[in-house]
């Protein structure tokens, strides 16, 4: 039953860590983030099971992460394991999950991005039900509408879309967040074409979500920006030693001609000299324009990336030894 588990989910989140609060420390940028990855694995599998097809994250992974100065972690999960259906009711197992890992990280004084990996589909197909999604969001975010740290991303790098279902489906997020009763909240909207940074301004992203309406005004664009040839993030190589920066350039003017905040919600590059001085450049440009850049977000961490080249698992993921010492001064 969906009122049954939404408040029972609720109640459980605000007894176990009531108001959890920002912790304040001197930063470069608002946020150093981790995108914490595996829950959303195995989507051939629906639902799947928990340690077969599909992971949670290691709780005390995200205390190193804090140790190492991040306060911002990017949750990724499945919508369809969340709700079978798209206005259907909560799993409980998977929302339990989803549950104890924002409290945990919140009860720290970090932020917990929500991020449904589902690049607007659900089951498939290019989710077209605007007011369902809407209705799924609303359901989401009222079992987390207490907690100021969580931070509502609409979905994960919409792509080959129609630009107003792009739009639409964003306002619909938006809408449905705030209707929830869930206003204090950031919510970060995401562009077509894998919301990358780089073709902000070409893919038309810029010129249609400009007109999104909060009437919280706390919305952060999110942009993705990997560092290979085709900004895909599939390969170790960087393309130049100042790529990062060169393709921050049009959307930051951007973000600053229309007075909007952005956020890099993904961006990485392999071990070696050239990426290592390319990620430097790039986040040395992102704190020189703070005012409009609110942080980055690593790609990616979680238990089952392996030797995967971006993997920053503590401690044997290849980034944590071999980038997150290089970076983490650009962000304290
Ligand atoms: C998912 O899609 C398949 C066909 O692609 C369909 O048979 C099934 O009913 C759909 N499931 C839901 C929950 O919509
Ligand atoms: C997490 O998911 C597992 C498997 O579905 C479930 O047994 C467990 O109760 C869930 N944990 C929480 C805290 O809900
Ligand atoms: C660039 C990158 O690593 N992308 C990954 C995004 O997440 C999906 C699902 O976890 C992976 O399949 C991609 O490789």
């Amino acid at each position: 039953m969906l009122f049954k588990n939404l408040f029972a989910a609720a109640t459980l989140a605000a007894t176990a860590f009531a108001a959890p609060t920002e912790k304040r420390q001197s930063r470069k940028l608002k946020w150093f983030g981790i995108n914490e990855s595996g829950a959303e694995f195995g989507e051939t599998v629906i639902p799947g099971a928990y340690g077969t097809q599909y992971i949670w994250y290691d709780l005390k992974t995200i205390d190193q992460f804090i140790a190492q100065g991040m306060n911002m972690f990017r949750l990724n999960f499945l919508m369809e394991r969340l709700t079978p259906t798209l206005t259907g009711s909560l799993d409980k197992a998977y929302l339990g999950n989803l549950t104890e890992q924002i409290n945990y990280i919140t009860s720290k004084g970090a932020y917990a991005m929500i991020q449904p990996h589902n690049y607007g589909r659900f089951n498939g197909s290019i989710i077209t039900d605007t007011a369902g999604f809407k209705t799924w969001w609303q359901n989401v975010a009222a079992v987390y509408k207490d907690n100021d740290l969580v931070v509502f991303d609409t979905n994960n790098e919409y792509h080959d879309m129609d630009q107003q279902l792009v739009f639409d489906l964003n306002q619909a997020a938006i809408d449905g967040v705030r209707a929830a009763g869930a206003v204090s909240q950031y919510i970060t909207p995401e562009g077509n074409s894998w919301s990358g940074a780089w073709t902000w301004i070409s893919s038309g992203n810029g010129a249609s979500l400009v007109n999104l309406k909060d009437p919280q005004n706390k919305l952060v664009y999110q942009m993705h920006q990997y560092l290979d040839t085709d900004g895909s993030g599939t390969h170790a190589e960087c393309v130049s030693a100042t790529i990062f920066s060169e393709r921050l350039q049009a959307a930051t003017k951007w973000l600053k001609d229309n007075k909007k905040q952005g956020v890099i919600g993904e961006f990485a590059g392999g071990v070696n000299d050239q990426c290592v001085a390319a990620l430097k450049d790039g986040l040395d440009y992102l704190g020189k324009n703070s005012d409009v850049w609110l942080g980055g977000i690593w790609w990616a961490a979680g238990p089952w990336w392996g030797d995967y080249m971006y993997n920053m698992e503590p401690t044997s993921g290849p980034a944590w030894a071999g980038i997150l010492p290089s970076i983490k001064s650009y962000f304290l």
